[in-house]
């Protein structure tokens, strides 16, 4: 990362509510107001109208069970030949450009000049779960990822920069973003269930997580 990119000591806003024991995790409990929540999940719905939701197969030649779809340059994207970005939605249009509140977001917890490439939106419904995994499709790991969950709870697990050894569990609620960055940056992940009907956000329940990332 450059020089420019430098964080900026004062421009983060409020201090994280937490670090976790793995350094660099940092916790920003309930950084989204209740209105900010729902005002986000309105933009985010004209974003899914652009760019339906679709299940990506995987590797393995199973589906994903977690809907997801993108914002930005780049969309991420897996098929049976694998996990990769993208410039344009399957259905062949471009992804939409990332809602500024969004951008708002990875500016005041990050403090970078850089904006992410990607946002990510994966929607949980009461059966989706997301495997233990690192993020290691961008080009530059100096970049931190940062994660903004909405709607119903979800237990997130994290690990260590390799896989195995003993993980730390937490319960991610509507509002809150993680950020991942220095040494937490390559550290396995996933999502173990969500708690339906945990929150009212959204009429018919589910989870909502979007996950900002500097691409290339
Ligand atoms: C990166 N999503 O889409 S968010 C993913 O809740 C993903 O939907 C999860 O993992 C979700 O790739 C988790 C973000 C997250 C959490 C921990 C990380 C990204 C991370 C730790 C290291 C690097
Ligand atoms: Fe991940």
């Amino acid at each position: 990362m450059s020089d420019k990119d430098e964080r900026q000591p004062d421009d983060t806003g409020p201090a994280p509510s937490a670090d976790l024991a793995v350094r660099g995790v940092q916790v920003f409990r309930a950084r989204l107001g209740v209105s900010e929540q729902s005002d986000l999940v309105a933009t985010l719905r004209a974003v899914i109208r652009a760019a339906p939701l679709f299940s990506p197969m995987t590797p393995y030649g199973r589906p994903m069970r977690v809907r997801m779809t993108s914002a930005g340059r780049y969309g991420w994207y897996s098929d049976r030949t694998g996990y990769r970005y993208r410039t344009r939605h399957p259905s062949g249009v471009e992804w939409p450009p990332i809602p500024p509140q969004v951008l708002e977001i990875w500016s005041g917890v990050t403090g970078l000049a850089r904006m992410p490439d990607c946002c990510l939106i994966n929607f949980y419904d009461a059966q989706a779960r997301m495997g233990m995994h690192q993020d290691r499709d961008e080009a530059d790991f100096g970049y931190p990822v940062v994660s903004v969950s909405l709607g119903d709870d979800a237990l997130f697990r994290i690990g260590n920069t390799t896989r195995g050894g003993k993980t730390e569990s937490l319960w991610l609620n509507s509002g809150d973003v993680l950020v991942m960055g220095g040494e937490s940056r390559l550290i396995y992940h996933g999502v173990d269930r969500v708690r339906p009907g945990s929150s009212t956000l959204l009429p018919r329940g589910g989870r909502i997580n979007l996950t900002l990332r500097v691409v290339d």
